[in-house]
């Protein structure tokens, strides 16, 4: 196993972390970016399988959200506005007249304090950022930390801790897409995913949720079984068509003891991955809106190149009942995990 850590311009810096089965995570100090994933197929090959930039420095503005720590709260915020103990707050708005990922200030867009670490199993990464009261428009001086961690068993864990002086909202994901197929070979059409998930959250046109619980029954949104992506995008439903023909909905995780909560596999490299959380539930997003063209690693960006799983609370919880809250009090410590798992199948 092994770290490797190279200067980029503007004190940004890349860490490369290996394991000794060749797995490879590459990660920048800004936005604590995962720009690069190397994963064995079933003939052992390592090939990338997540989409990252060419040029390191196109991640400057990165408004797709590439690999990036999205925060302070991951989602969207209708109106940019809420609510907390009877005063009310105004974000930026980055998204038409409402909040996404944290606007232009968020988790993605500022420089992590990055120590590695090493252990007889794993190697790792401790990003620390502290967010000062009313940065971004959002209460609390809240510090965070992430760790990063690849297990020789090539599993990749991310783990979340935070606290703050203000009561505030805060729930952090992830934004990596992947692509199992590696180094970008096709899209996500043949690849099948699955989800332990009976509801998702009903969107309006224009991505915010209603209130409503959709049930999966019946419908392209039941991953219950495994299967393929596509089904999604061919499907000509009300609420495929507002997420830009595809998926960009927030499943709400079944309530029972099972650690994974989805998994997603390519039938050609046959790379499996499995996702286990704590989180309540999470954004499956297939990238309908991603750009054509972009530079890549391997290849030019198009519709469906990569799907991002976003564990997290939900925001649409700071405007209707009964969804995942997002508030953390001080005194309290936010804390939570999430695990991908690669193998074969
Ligand atoms: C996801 C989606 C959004 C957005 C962004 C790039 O998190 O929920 O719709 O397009 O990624």
């Amino acid at each position: 196993m092994k770290i490797e850590v190279r200067d980029l311009e503007k004190s940004w810096k890349e860490y490369t972390l290996t394991n000794d089965h060749g797995m490879q995570v590459n990660v920048l100090n800004f936005g604590g970016i995962i720009t690069k994933m190397l994963v064995p197929d079933k003939a052992g090959n390592l090939e990338n399988v997540v989409l990252g930039y060419a040029d390191y420095k196109e991640y400057q503005s990165n408004p797709n959200y590439f690999g990036a720590i999205i925060g302070p709260v991951a989602g969207r915020i209708a109106n940019s506005q809420f609510t907390l103990d009877g005063q009310e707050y105004k974000l930026e708005n980055n998204e038409g007249v409402h909040h996404l990922h944290g606007g232009t200030t968020g988790f993605h867009q500022v420089i992590w304090e990055v120590e590695s670490f090493e252990k007889s199993d794993a190697v790792g990464l401790l990003l620390s950022y502290t967010r000062a009261d009313g940065e971004g428009g959002f209460p609390g001086k809240v510090d965070v930390q992430v760790t990063y961690t690849l297990h020789q068993t090539n599993q990749f864990e991310i783990s979340y801790t935070a606290s703050t002086d203000k009561t505030t909202p805060l729930t952090l994901t992830n934004h990596s897409y992947f692509n199992l197929s590696g180094n970008l070979r096709n899209t996500l059409h043949e690849q099948h995913v699955s989800i332990d998930s009976d509801h998702v959250v009903e969107l309006d046109e224009k991505l915010i949720p209603t209130g409503e619980l959709l049930s999966v029954e019946g419908t392209t949104f039941d991953f219950r079984n495994a299967r393929a992506l596509q089904d999604g995008f061919n499907d000509d439903t009300e609420q495929n068509r507002v997420a830009g023909q595809g998926i960009d909905h927030y499943f709400i995780f079944n309530e029972n003891n099972k650690e994974t909560k989805a998994t997603a596999a390519d039938p050609v490299s046959g790379r499996k991955m499995t996702v286990q959380t704590d989180q309540p539930g999470m954004v499956m997003y297939t990238s309908n809106n991603l750009p054509e063209g972009l530079q890549l690693q391997e290849g030019t960006s198009r519709q469906y190149l990569g799907v991002c799983f976003e564990t997290q609370a939900s925001p649409a919880s700071l405007h209707h009942e009964g969804f995942p809250g997002v508030v953390l009090k001080p005194g309290e410590v936010y804390q939570t995990r999430t695990l991908f798992e690669f193998g074969v199948w």
